[in-house]
C-alpha cells in the first residue's frame, strides 16, 4: 500500500483527482472525507492542505504527494519532485503600482515588497544583488500596495486579472511552476515498484493528453510529404483506398503542431481528415 497525500479542495484538487482516474484507479472520494482507499490499486489517498503536502512526504507520513513547485521550493523540498505533471501552470511574479516608474530589477532596492513566498523571493533579490525588505503576508497580497502596506508585490499569477484589477502591473518573472508528483526518498522495495507503477501511468496520460490520433485520404503522389509532416511513433500506417491512385494514413499528431501540420496536409492535397483523441499512449 502506498500513500498519496493532495490537495483537499483548491485548485490543484480536480486536476489530481481526475488524473488519478484517467490512471485507471477508482476510488469513492467524499468532501468530508480525509482519507479513501482506492478499489483497484494499493493505494491511500490523504486530503490535506497543499502548504502541508511537502512536510508531511519529507517526514514519510505520505508516501508520495502532488503539489505545486511554488509550494515545493518555497517549503524547501525540491529535491523531492520526481514527475511534472503539467497542470496548475502559473508564475511568481514581481508587480508594481501601475504608475510607479521601474526600469529593472534595480529599481526595488531599498523598496518593501509584500509576499507569501519569501524564501524564493530572497534568493531572486540576492541573485540580482538587490536588497529590499520583504513582508510575509500569507493572503490578499495584491492589495498591499494600495493601502500603504508595501511598495511592490511578488505573488502567483495565471492570466494576470487579478493585477490589473488592483491597478498593478507585471514586471518580473521570479519562478515559473506547475503541479509536480513529489516522493519521500526513503521508500522502500515495495513503495518505490508501486511509485514506477504510477509514474508509467502518468506519464502514459499525459502523452495521450499532448497527441491526437489522426486518418487521412492523400493522394499516392504526397505520399512521401504525409510521411514527413506525420512521423508518427515509429512511421504511420498507410492502406489502399479502394479507389485507384489514393491511399489512407493513420499517425500521431502533437497538439501543439496541429493546425500547422493539418494547413501543409491540405496544401499536399489530403483530404477527409478526421481527428481522435488518444486515451492512453504508451511507447
Ligand atoms: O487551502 P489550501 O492551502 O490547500 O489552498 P491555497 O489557497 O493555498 O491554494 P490554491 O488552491 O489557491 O492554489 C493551489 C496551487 O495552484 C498554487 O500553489 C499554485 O501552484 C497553483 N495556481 C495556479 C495558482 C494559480 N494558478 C492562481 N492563479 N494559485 C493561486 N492563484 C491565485 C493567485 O494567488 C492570485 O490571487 O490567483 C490569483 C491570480 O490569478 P489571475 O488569473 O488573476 O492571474
Ligand atoms: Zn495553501
Amino acid at each position: 500500500m502506498i500513500r498519496l497525500a493532495i490537495q483537499k479542495s483548491g485548485r490543484l484538487s480536480e486536476d489530481s483527482l481526475n488524473l488519478i482516474r484517467e490512471c485507471g484507479i477508482s476510488f469513492v472520494s467524499s468532501t468530508y472525507k480525509l482519507k479513501t482507499e482506492a478499489t483497484n490499486f494499493p493505494l491511500e489517498i490523504l486530503f490535506l492542505r497543499d502548504d502541508d503536502i511537502p512536510g508531511y512526504v519529507q517526514d514519510g507520513v505520505a508516501d508520495l504527494g502532488i503539489v505545486g513547485q511554488n509550494v515545493l521550493v518555497e517549503a524547501g523540498f525540491p529535491a523531492l519532485e520526481v514527475e511534472a505533471l503539467g497542470f496548475s501552470k502559473c508564475r511568481l511574479s514581481l508587480a508594481v503600482p501601475r504608475g510607479e516608474e521601474y526600469s529593472s530589477v534595480a529599481s526595488l532596492q531599498g523598496k518593501n515588497i509584500a509576499t507569501s513566498y519569501p524564501e524564493i523571493l530572497g534568493r531572486y533579490l540576492a541573485g540580482e544583488g538587490v536588497q529590499a525588505q520583504l513582508h510575509t503576508i500569507s493572503g490578499s497580497v495584491e492589495i498591499a500596495p494600495s493601502i500603504g502596506l508595501a511598495d511592490a508585490i511578488c505573488d502567483i499569477v495565471s492570466s494576470g486579472s487579478t493585477l490589473l484589477g488592483n491597478g498593478l502591473r507585471e514586471v518580473e518573472t521570479v519562478f515559473r511552476s506547475e503541479a509536480v508528483l513529489i516522493a519521500n526518498q526513503n521508500l522502500g522495495a515495495e513503495k518505490q515498484h508501486l511509485l514506477e507503477k504510477l509514474r508509467f501511468r502518468m506519464q502514459a496520460v499525459r502523452r495521450a493528453r499532448r497527441n491526437k490520433y489522426i486518418i487521412l485520404n492523400a493522394p499516392v503522389a504526397a505520399l512521401d510529404q504525409v510521411k514527413a509532416l506525420l512521423p508518427g511513433i515509429k512511421s504511420p500506417t498507410v492502406t489502399k483506398l479502394a479507389e485507384e491512385g489514393w491511399v489512407s494514413v493513420q499517425s500521431v499528431v502533437n497538439e501543439d503542431d496541429f493546425w500547422h501540420v493539418t494547413d501543409q496536409l491540405k496544401a499536399v492535397g489530403a483530404e477527409g481528415l478526421l481527428v481522435l483523441p488518444i486515451e492512453k499512449m504508451i511507447s
